[in-house]
C-alpha cells in the first residue's frame, strides 16, 4: 500500500482539514499520514480560532515521518504562517535535492468560507516567493489565484490567461483553478505547456459543501500517486467531490461535512 501525506491545520469537526484527508487517502486505498500545521476551532457553523504549531514541531514531524513511512505524494492544505512555509519548503527541497519525484500538490488555503484568514500575509508572500517553486501542482479556487496574482477580481474568461501567469518561471506547475462557486460549476486544467481544458461539473443543491477544496486536492494527489495522468486524476478526483457532496450525511447546522467513505458504501451513481 503507498503512503500520501498531508501538511495541513486539524479541523475537529472533521469536514476539512487533516482528517478529511486523511479520509478521502483511505476511500483511494491508500494510507494517509499527516503534519499537522495548526489547531482551529471550528463546526460547520464557521472557524473560530486557529492556533499554529511551533516550526520546530512541524518539523519534526516531518523528518520522523519521512525516515520511517516516506510519502509517496504529498498534499499541502493550510500551512497557517510564514515559519511553517519555511519548514514545508525546507523539507520539500530537500526531497527534491535527494532526487524525488513524487506528486505533490498545494491546495493555497488563504481563507475559510466563514472569512477567516487561514495564512498570514507574510505567508502568503513565501508561498508566492519560494514554496510554489517546489510544488507539482496547485488547484486555487479563483479568489485564491486572485489574491496569489496581485489581483482585484478574476472573469472567467480571462481564467486561462490568469492560471498561465502563475506558471510563469515554471516548466513544469499543473494548475487547477477550481470553480465550484462559478456559475457555472467547472473546473479549469492548465497543463504545464499551458493548454486550458474546462472539466465540466454539475451543480448539485446542498448546503454541506465544507471541505470541498481539501477533499478534491486529496483525491487529486491519490490519482496521481495510483497513476493517473495529469487530465484524467482531475476528472477523477472532480467525480469524487460530486459523490461525496451527493452522499453527505447532512449533518450539523451550517456548511456540513461530505460525505468521504462514500467508496466503501457504494458504486458511483447509486444514491
Ligand atoms: O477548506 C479550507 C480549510 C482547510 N483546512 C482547514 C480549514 C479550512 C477551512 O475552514 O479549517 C484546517
Amino acid at each position: 500500500m503507498q503512503c500520501v501525506l498531508t501538511i495541513a491545520g486539524f479541523d475537529p469537526s472533521s469536514g476539512a482539514g487533516i482528517s478529511a484527508d486523511l479520509l478521502t487517502f483511505q476511500a483511494h486505498g491508500l494510507f494517509g499520514t499527516s503534519a499537522i500545521t495548526s489547531l482551529t476551532v471550528q463546526s460547520t457553523r464557521g472557524v473560530f480560532a486557529s492556533h499554529a504549531v511551533a516550526p520546530g514541531l512541524l518539523r519534526s514531524t516531518l523528518e520522523c515521518l519521512q525516515a520511517d513511512l516516506p510519502a509517496d505524494g504529498i498534499k499541502l492544505g493550510m500551512l497557517a504562517n510564514a515559519e511553517n512555509v519555511e519548514v514545508v519548503s525546507d523539507f520539500l527541497q530537500s526531497l527534491r535535492s535527494q532526487g524525488s519525484r513524487i506528486p505533490v500538490v498545494l491546495d493555497p488555503v488563504l481563507r475559510s468560507s466563514s472569512g477567516r484568514a487561514l495564512l498570514s500575509p507574510e505567508g502568503i508572500n513565501l508561498l508566492r516567493t519560494r514554496l510554489l517553486s517546489f510544488v507539482d501542482w496547485i488547484t486555487p479556487n479563483v479568489d485564491e489565484l486572485a489574491v496569489l496574482l496581485h489581483q482585484e477580481h478574476i472573469l472567467p474568461s480571462n481564467l486561462p490567461a490568469a492560471a498561465r501567469l502563475l506558471q510563469q518561471g515554471r516548466e513544469d506547475l499543473h494548475v487547477v483553478v477550481t470553480g465550484g462557486h462559478l456559475q457555472r460549476p467547472d473546473d479549469l486544467f492548465v497543463s504545464p505547456a499551458g493548454e486550458a481544458i474546462w472539466v465540466e461539473g454539475r451543480r448539485i443543491a446542498t448546503t454541506s459543501t465544507h471541505g470541498t477544496g481539501c477533499a478534491f486536492s486529496s483525491s487529486l494527489t491519490s490519482q496521481l500517486v495510483l497513476g493517473e495522468s495529469p487530465p484524467s486524476a482531475v476528472s477523477l478526483a472532480k467525480v469524487y467531490v460530486a459523490e461525496a457532496l451527493l452522499s453527505a450525511p447532512g449533518l450539523g447546522s451550517g456548511r456540513g461535512p461530505l460525505d468521504h467513505l462514500w467508496p466503501l458504501r457504494r458504486s458511483p451513481g447509486k444514491r
